[in-house]
């Protein structure tokens, strides 16, 4: 699509009002407007947001809905969920809303509906899961299933590993579910040491069964398996296969029964919902699994069938938009008060970062405006005594997203209010402040008055649910990957492909053979001098 977003009318617009806008502070806007807070919230698939405390008003969410409408974004959805080939780099449809379509209704790639083979593909990892779950799937000695291991990276690592961690609560606790991706033979190391190899199960997870990383951890995990029980026929019983590259599989040596297909058009970091997802549905079984697709499909409808203005992430978006283009922000915080969401913002990074890092437009030429914002985030209240000063007090301005739940899964005490109050007093004080009058009015020494003052003005958003549910995180995730997508289509970058980690793919390869064969001479013709230095070093203390 061939627009110049700076300069459109919209955007135009959109400078010149938050020109007016830097000098306006959110108490002035609750003082004027009472009904602000219910004006600006929004529920959707068992979601409460309120993004009132952000620096916007009436005159500046219309201005961003102009321009959500002057970038056709409605068109934009439809066209995502009707299978067109958006990801037009590499000529694919992007229908990760597929996977989870629980109403059947047709999508269609080439003239052929995919919703069989999505539900067949379903049909066989719910067999396999439960198989695994009840004890009937043994390994090689007849031992029973005890640790699932998955070992994948990025795409097929981040997601499931995320829900996993946030679905604990629902897990079976008689199997231990591990993840391993780094290709630092640490991580393998300190993920199995402590497991029996007749008890072990991996799924290797790799949507192109070539990644680097993921096919050494694969073949140092036969290896591990083959030192312990001691015949290649062992394999069959302890190894799983998710991919879309079936003769990549069987060159392994997985059978074909062990493998779980996906398809080109679902993208790695969008991956969680297809057979990616096998070590969450082992984990907290196929009904949770199931309840977790239906919450990212009501999102999906919610997304696909509201009016901008009421729809949740279009909303976010725009918000991000607002910070991100016109009010100069570099990065965004997503902080969740729950314990079982410590992956949450490492999995969301990889989803926003690697889809709008792009600083290439679609119609092929430099963007002239900010992109992909810097995500990051860990939980509260941990953050609360880590970085949150800066987001407080610091230069720099950091909108964030606060996540919070009404009930704890492990009700405690009183650890739940005093989590809960946390999570209310920080908004409140970053949008707030503390007045220098009311830090004098406390007997401050004249000399800290300044210190202990707080500016406010600092926005964020709470999005609250009743409890983290398999269908609240789903409808969570889908609310951020929806988010992403509106971004990416106002920025008019294409946010489903990722040829920065390809080019780090490629490189790593070609200085791994020179390790083993390389000259010093050949090296440093080879590489910029600081790079060839850097390799002979490493070279050399390796041989001691
Ligand atoms: C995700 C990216 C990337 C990918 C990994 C693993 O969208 O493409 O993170 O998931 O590089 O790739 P494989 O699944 O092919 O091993």
């Amino acid at each position: 699509m061939k627009i110049r977003i700076n300069q459109m009318e919209e955007w135009a617009a959109l400078v010149r009002h938050s020109e007016t806008m830097r000098s306006v502070h959110m108490r002035d806007l609750f003082g004027k407007d009472p009904q602000r807070a219910g004006r600006f919230s929004q529920e959707a698939c068992g979601l409460f947001l309120d993004y009132s405390k952000n620096r916007i008003t009436e005159e500046t969410f219309a201005l961003l809905l102009e321009l959500g409408a002057a970038v056709n974004l409605t068109e934009q959805i439809q066209a995502m969920f009707s299978g067109e080939r958006i990801n037009v780099t590499e000529n694919r449809p992007v229908l990760h809303v597929a996977l989870r379509n629980r109403s059947n209704r047709p999508v269609v790639v080439d003239g052929e509906d995919v919703m069989p083979a999505v539900n067949a593909v379903l049909e066989r990892m719910r067999a396999f899961a439960a198989a695994v779950r009840d004890g009937s799937w043994r390994g090689f000695t007849g031992k029973r299933i005890r640790n699932v291991v998955n070992i994948g990276i990025g795409g097929s690592d981040l997601g499931p590993y995320m829900a996993c961690e946030a679905l604990k609560a629902y897990s079976s606790r008689e199997l231990l579910v591990r993840f391993v991706s780094n290709v630092d033979a640490t991580h393998f190391y300190e993920q199995t040491r402590d497991l029996d190899p007749a008890e072990t199960l991996f799924i290797v997870a790799s949507k192109t069964f070539t990644t680097q990383e993921t096919m050494t951890n694969a073949q140092t995990a036969r290896s591990w398996l083959l030192d312990a029980l001691k015949d290649e026929a062992a394999v069959a019983s302890h190894f799983a296969a998710v991919s879309t590259n079936a003769e990549a599989v069987q060159a392994f040596g997985i059978n074909h029964e062990n493998m779980f297909e996906f398809w080109d058009w679902v993208g790695g970091r969008y991956s969680m919902c297809s057979a990616i997802g096998l070590p969450i549905m082992i984990s907290i079984g196929p009904d949770n699994f199931d309840s977790m697709l239906d919450g990212f499909h009501a999102m999906d409808l919610h997304f696909l069938e509201s009016p901008l203005q009421n729809n949740m992430p279009v909303i976010l978006a725009l918000l991000g938009v607002w910070y991100n283009n016109f009010m100069g922000a570099e990065t965004h915080a997503i902080l969740p008060y729950d314990q079982y969401l410590h992956r949450f913002a490492a999995h969301l990074q990889q989803v926003d970062m690697e889809s709008n890092g792009k600083s290439t437009g679609r119609d092929g030429g430099r963007t002239a405006w900010q992109t992909g914002t810097v995500i990051w985030g860990e939980p509260g209240t941990n953050g609360q005594h880590a970085f949150f000063q800066l987001m407080h007090q610091g230069t720099r301005l950091i909108p964030a997203d606060f996540i919070g739940f009404s009930r704890s899964l492990n009700a405690l005490g009183d650890h739940h209010d005093k989590l809960m109050a946390n999570f209310f007093a920080q908004t409140e004080a970053l949008a707030f402040g503390k007045l220098r009058e009311e830090v004098e009015a406390e007997g401050t020494a004249a000399e800290l008055v300044a210190h202990k003052t707080f500016a406010g003005n600092r926005p964020t958003n709470t999005i609250m649910a009743e409890e983290l549910t398999p269908y609240v995180l789903g409808a969570l995730m889908a609310l951020y990957e929806h988010k992403i997508f509106v971004q990416g289509a106002v920025w008019n970058v294409y946010s489903f492909d990722q040829w920065g980690v390809q080019l780090g793919k490629v490189l790593a390869g070609r200085i791994l053979n020179e390790f083993a064969a390389g000259e010093e001479k050949d090296i440093a013709v080879a590489h910029d001098p600081s790079t060839a230095q850097l390799i002979n070093r490493y070279r050399q203390q390796r041989r001691k």
